[in-house]
């Protein structure tokens, strides 16, 4: 068994049902340690580049929709790094199958999941499959000095004539 690192995103319909907290203490029951945690306002690039690997599905335009909050009108995910032995699977087991009407209905996914007559499916949280897309989503979702330790190898880089927002 692998120290692994994964991404879980408590999508729009998860926030709009107020899930956030159940869907927290299920995923404890992994026994993981969280390492990162942010709330996201997902722009169509992050969504495009986050879903990729599903542009050519005739569901992809409802699938960037649904992920930046078009669908449930509500623009925002919670995103969350774990950290622990065999994480993608604990957390898979916890989250259930995609289809939401297949998931086992004590998983997250069958327990909160709809699947609409349009549209996709429903399914309040996603999790990584595997460490390559953990890597790949946790450096897509999260900056190094989000997360609490460095979970893949940084580089310090100076920036001139960056524009910042700061506090007034
Ligand atoms: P996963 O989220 O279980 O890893 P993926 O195949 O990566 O499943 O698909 C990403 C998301 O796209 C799913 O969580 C679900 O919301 C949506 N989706 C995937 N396959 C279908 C489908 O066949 N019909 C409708 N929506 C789907
Ligand atoms: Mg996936």
């Amino acid at each position: 068994m692998a120290i692994e690192q994964t991404l879980i995103l408590i999508k729009p319909d998860g926030l709009i049902k107020s899930l956030t907290g159940n869907v927290i203490s299920r995923l404890s029951e992994a026994k993981l340690t969280i390492m990162g945690a942010k709330v996201v306002r997902v722009s169509r690039d992050l969504a495009e580049k986050h879903y990729e690997h599903l542009r050519e599905k005739p569901f992809f335009e409802e699938l960037l929709n649904y992920i930046m909050g078009d669908v449930h009108k509500t623009y925002r995910v919670l995103a969350l790094v774990y950290q622990g032995e065999d994480a993608i699977t604990k957390i898979r087991d916890v989250v259930g199958e995609t289809d939401p009407e297949k998931a086992n209905p004590v998983s997250i996914r069958g327990a909160y999941g709809r699947v609409t007559r349009a549209g996709v499916f429903e399914n309040v949280v996603h999790a990584s499959s595997s460490p390559e897309d953990a890597e790949k989503e946790i450096k897509l979702w999260f900056m190094p000095d989000e997360i609490v330790e460095d979970l893949y190898p940084i580089k310090k880089i100076t920036l001139n004539n960056v524009k910042q927002t700061v506090w007034a």
